[in-house]
């Protein structure tokens, strides 16, 4: 036996049948991760799956979608390859399924991971698993067809919210160069993903901005979906979201809320942050988490919650226009 660490190469290598799990409800990154490395790993002969219940129709242009499964046929397997998924309890197969592999490998960008993986190819610094998943092909001289440059310029430039976010790099836009050389339908991918709105999030977007509470100056903005507004839109669950950023890109906004009712009357709060206010430390407070610019809690009582936000941010800035004076 070699001394040596097996790689993350050496357990594919070694490997006959191989499923690929990400998280739940998949975002661009973890589909695109998913089926570039569906398709390399076919290139190598291997019998490989995804494992995919469920995504966003937004995403039903990908053809290979439709070979997703939803749960290992096998009673045993080689390898359970994990992307884009740093949580157990978010992944995208039953842990029973789990159980049957007999080695698990990810590939992630998150800080933490609660996967027990046998190997890992992990660097937090990458705003895509895409990205890094780019790299490790190349690395391992394996050919990136038009289909998997695809999937995979569509995962970087939906983790970098088209090549803006912070963590985007030069080296990323070089990377989108060479997927766009070998042939990545861009074009496509940003008219389904960035450039296509669903008529019921249309007009959800419509009543947000028309019924927004605005807040000490318009510093901070507000607004409340109800269930039996959301029904009467037909918008459903996975339409429901992303209205917090119209919000917060009103000129002078510090802070952004927008609350929305679920199934079991329960209110999701989402907030979103210029910068300055600290969006994981007011959810916090509420028993929620998330970063300073996005984060979000759960809530029974929406006009307390409303009340505590405002005074949180009043505080906020109070301290700070005490500090500068
Ligand atoms: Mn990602």
């Amino acid at each position: 036996m070699s001394i040596l660490k097996k790689t993350v190469m050496d357990y594919i290598k070694e490997s006959q049948t191989i499923y690929i799990a990400t998280h739940i409800r998949p975002d661009g990154d973890a589909i695109g991760s998913a089926f570039a490395l569906c398709l390399a790993l076919k290139d190598m002969n291997k019998d490989v799956h995804v494992i995919m219940p469920s995504y966003s129709s937004r995403f039903s242009f990908l053809k290979e979608l439709n070979e997703a499964k939803d749960k290992v046929n096998e009673a045993e397997y080689d390898l359970l390859i994990c992307t884009d998924c740093s949580d157990i309890a978010r992944v995208s197969i039953e842990q029973e399924d789990i159980a049957k592999a007999k080695n698990i490998i990810a590939f992630d960008h998150h800080k933490f991971s609660s996967i027990n993986a046998t190997a890992m190819l992990v660097d937090e610094k990458c705003p895509a698993v895409c990205q890094l998943l780019y790299k490790f092909l190349i690395d391992n001289s394996i050919k990136i067809s038009k289909e998997m440059a695809t999937y995979l310029y569509m995962g970087i430039m939906t983790d970098t919210g088209s090549f803006n976010y912070e963590r985007t790099t030069a080296e990323t836009y070089r990377i989108a160069y060479e997927l766009v050389s070998l042939g990545a339908d861009f074009v496509t991918v940003c008219k389904k993903i960035n450039d296509t709105v669903k008529e019921c999030k249309a007009k959800l977007m419509a009543y947000v901005l028309n019924n927004m509470e605005v807040y000490l100056d318009g510093k901070v903005r507000m607004a409340v979906a109800t269930k039996e507004l959301l029904d009467s839109l037909g918008v459903e669950k996975e339409d429901a979201e992303g209205m917090t950023n119209y919000l917060r890109m009103i000129e002078g906004t510090m802070l952004a809320a927008y609350i929305r009712e679920e199934e079991n009357g329960k209110f999701k709060v989402s907030l979103r942050s210029e910068g300055q206010i600290d969006s994981a430390v007011i959810a916090s407070s509420f028993g929620g988490g998330g970063h300073i610019r996005a984060a979000g809690f759960n809530t029974n009582d929406v006009e307390d919650t409303k009340k505590q936000i405002i005074t949180k941010v009043e505080e906020v800035l109070n301290f700070e226009s005490n500090r500068n004076s």
